[in-house]
């Protein structure tokens, strides 16, 4: 790999361990640790940039800040047949995610379909990496939660809906799943402070300012309202978010977990829903020919020269295991500076 004055080059194992050694300095049980070290060394492995190595700065302001629970440890409840409902007791959720994810399996089996709510949990992730988790286990998956409110709906100005990730991923036996995860707000806004970290300029369909108008400003766009994608439809998806993975579970809204928030500053608390579909039982004997019909779809959207979603990520992934990940100094020095 090649990297110039301004970046580090770290292998994966050794961003694990800087991952971790902040987090548990910072007051972290070993099992939230290691479990948010894995996914913040992934997030970078795949060079999704907001959701790497730089989550370290925003999981430790949220810990300072004093409304993470650092050591909570995540309690299942079986609501029912195809519900198993995780409560995080107000710790990271992904050490909750990993708590639940036998039994959603294990439910997604029996019943063919199954749900896991997440809920009182401060959540920084990226999904796909729980969407592949269930897509490598030969389940369909997906995942969704809200976050604070800071995207305006298609046609209003105030914020109401959160950047609300939507992620999914279908399992390809003997290669990567087909898998997406996007915000459905315009982009997520880890992107929006990496580029007001960096004084770079924003695209003008991002956000507007706190007046209402379009900006270019990364931090005029912090404090005024993000845009939604695809306009009606992203705020459509955004409002089926807070409802599926906020009213429906009993946990707390965009809104809500804002208020929750009192102008502190932390990490977003709120919950999570997971569903898991098992091809296996939709499709009994036509399983073969089920993922056999998937892969002709995929196969027409390759063929003409598009790319499914993931490549992009699945290529990064192939790169950083062979090479290592760079690093911004500037970001390598303020996470290192987190070890003082
Ligand atoms: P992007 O817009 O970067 O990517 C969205 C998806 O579209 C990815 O699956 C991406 O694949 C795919 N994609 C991008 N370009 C193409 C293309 N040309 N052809 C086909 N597919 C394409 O993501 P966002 O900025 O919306 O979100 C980034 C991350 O932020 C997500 O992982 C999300 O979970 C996370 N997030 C988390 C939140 C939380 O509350 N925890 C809140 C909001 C966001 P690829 O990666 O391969 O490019
Ligand atoms: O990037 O929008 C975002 C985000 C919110 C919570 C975690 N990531």
């Amino acid at each position: 790999m090649t990297a110039d004055a301004t970046d580090v080059v770290l292998t994966l194992d050794e961003v694990h361990d800087l991952s971790f050694r902040v987090l548990t300095r910072h007051g972290m049980s070993d099992a939230h640790a290691d479990a948010i070290a894995r996914v913040i060394t992934q997030g970078q492995r795949d060079e999704c940039h907001s959701h790497g190595i730089y989550r370290l700065l925003v999981c430790t302001r949220s810990l300072r800040i004093g409304k993470v629970n650092p050591r909570a440890e995540p309690t299942l409840r079986d609501v029912s047949a195809s519900i198993v409902a995780v409560d995080a007791h107000y710790g990271f959720s992904l050490l909750a995610f990993e708590t639940g994810l036998p039994v959603l399996l294990e439910k997604a089996r029996r019943q063919g379909i199954a749900a896991m709510a997440i809920n009182h949990c401060f959540h920084f992730s990226a999904l796909w990496p729980e969407v592949e988790a269930i897509a490598r286990e030969g389940l369909v998956g997906l995942a969704m939660n809200p976050s604070h409110s800071w995207v305006a709906p298609a046609g209003g100005k105030q914020p109401v809906f959160g950047t609300n990730p939507l992620a999914f991923a279908w399992p390809r036996p003997g290669r990567e799943p087909f898998a997406f995860d996007f915000a459905t707000s315009a982009i997520a806004r880890g992107d929006i402070e990496l580029h007001a970290r960096q004084g770079k300029a924003i695209p003008s369909h991002w956000a507007i300012d706190s007046e209402g108008r379009p900006t270019t400003d990364a931090q005029a766009a912090l404090q005024g309202a993000m845009q939604t994608f695809g306009g009606h439809k992203g705020s459509a998806l955004a409002a089926m978010i807070e409802l599926l993975a906020g009213a429906l579970i009993g946990d707390l809204t965009s809104m809500e977990s804002q208020a929750f928030d009192e102008g502190a500053g932390a990490t977003p608390c709120h919950g999570e829903l997971l569903i898991a579909l098992d091809p296996k039982v939709f499709l009994g004997d036509g399983y073969e020919a089920g993922l056999a019909r998937a892969e002709k779809l995929f196969g027409a959207v390759t063929g003409q020269g598009a790319r499914l979603p993931s490549q992009r990520r699945f290529d990064a992934r192939g790169r950083s295991m062979r090479d290592g990940v760079k690093i911004p100094r500037a970001l390598y020095d303020d996470v290192l500076a987190l070890l003082d």
